[in-house]
C-alpha cells in the first residue's frame, strides 16, 4: 500500500491560497509612505538626516526598517547623537518606533490606496473559495492600519494568516516569513501563488517553493525577476488593462483574474513536475 505522502506527491497540487506581500504589492507605500515617515521620525528625534527618493531607492536593497537604519548608519556614517545605555540597538529601536507612529498616522488618513486590481482580485478569490494570506517584512502595526483603512473594519477576516515583520528571525530575501505563513496555513508552496514587487521578495517566495507573480513599481521595475511566473505592471482593472512585462510569451490577457491564475498555476505544475 503506497504511503499517503507518495500518493499526495503523485497527485498534481491544486491552487488553494494566494499569498500577498504588502509594501509595493498591495499598495505603493515606499516612496511616499515609509520614506516620508522615516524623514519625519528623524526630524522628531532632532536628527538632520534626510532620505531623498534616490537614496531611499538604494537603501531599499535592505529589507526591514530597523535593518535599513543600521545599514545606513554603518554605510554612510551620519552624525549620531550621544547613545544612551541601550547603545545603538536602543537608538535604532527608538527611531523605528517613532517612524512607525508617523507611518500609521499617514496611512490611517487613506493617503495611500491599494494598487490597481488588488481589491478586485481578492474579492474574486474569496468568492471562488480561494484563501488569502499575507507575508510581509513590514511591522504588524503598519499592516493592520493599511488593511483596516483599505478593506474596512472586517479586514482581518479576509486573511487566514498574516505574517509580518519580526515574527521571524530573518527577513526577505530569506524565506522565513513564507515558511511561517505556509506552516500556519497547513499548506505546501505548490498549493499557493505568491504576489511580490521586488527581487528580495521574489527570492524569498521562490526559496519557499511558491510560484510567484511580480507587479513592479517605480523602485523595482529594473530588477531581475528571473524565476517569476509572470511579471506585470499591475493586476489590471476592466477599464485599465495590465501590461505583461515577462520575457516569456504568455496568453494574451488584459487583467489578472482567478481563471488566469488557475491556468498559470496548472501550467507551472505541468512544467515543474
Ligand atoms: C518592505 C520592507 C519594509 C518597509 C518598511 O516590506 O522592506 O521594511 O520598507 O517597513 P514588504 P518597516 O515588501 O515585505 O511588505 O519599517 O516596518 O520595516
Ligand atoms: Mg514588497
Amino acid at each position: 500500500m503506497p504511503r499517503a505522502s507518495s500518493i499526495r506527491s503523485s497527485i498534481n497540487p491544486v491552487l488553494k491560497t494566494l499569498i500577498f506581500d504588502v509594501d509595493g504589492t498591495l499598495a505603493d507605500t515606499e516612496r511616499d509612505g515609509h520614506r516620508v515617515a522615516f524623514n519625519r521620525a528623524f526630524a522628531a528625534k532632532g536628527l538632520d538626516w534626510v532620505w531623498d527618493e534616490a537614496l531611499y531607492g538604494e537603501l531599499l536593497e535592505v529589507t526591514g526598517g530597523k535593518e535599513r537604519l543600521r545599514h545606513f548608519i554603518a554605510d554612510r556614517h551620519p552624525t549620531l547623537p550621544p547613545l544612551g545605555e541601550a547603545g545603538l540597538d536602543g537608538f535604532v529601536e527608538d527611531v523605528q518606533a517613532e517612524k512607525t507612529r508617523q507611518y500609521v498616522g499617514m496611512i490611517s488618513t487613506g493617503a495611500i490606496p491599494l494598487r490597481p486590481g488588488v481589491l478586485r482580485l481578492m474579492r474574486e478569490a474569496k468568492a471562488s473559495g480561494l484563501r488569502l494570506a499575507i507575508a510581509t517584512t513590514t511591522a504588524a502595526a503598519n499592516v493592520d492600519t493599511l488593511l483596516s483603512v483599505c478593506f474596512g473594519p472586517d479586514a482581518h477576516s479576509w486573511f487566514d494568516v498574516i505574517g509580518a515583520g519580526d515574527i521571524v528571525p530573518k527577513k526577505k530575501p530569506a524565506p522565513d516569513i513564507y515558511h511561517y505563513v505556509l506552516k500556519e496555513l497547513g499548506l505546501t508552496g505548490d498549493e499557493c501563488l505568491a504576489f511580490e514587487d521586488s527581487q528580495n521578495g521574489l527570492q524569498a517566495s521562490l526559496a519557499a517553493g511558491i510560484p510567484t507573480l511580480v507587479t513592479v513599481n517605480d523602485y523595482t521595475a529594473d530588477q531581475d525577476f528571473t524565476g517569476a511566473l509572470l511579471v506585470v505592471d499591475n493586476l489590471g482593472e476592466p477599464e485599465k488593462a495590465a501590461t505583461c512585462l515577462s520575457e516569456l510569451p504568455w496568453e494574451a490577457f488584459s487583467l489578472v483574474d482567478v481563471d488566469a491564475l488557475k491556468r498559470l498555476h496548472e501550467r507551472w505544475v505541468r512544467t515543474t513536475r
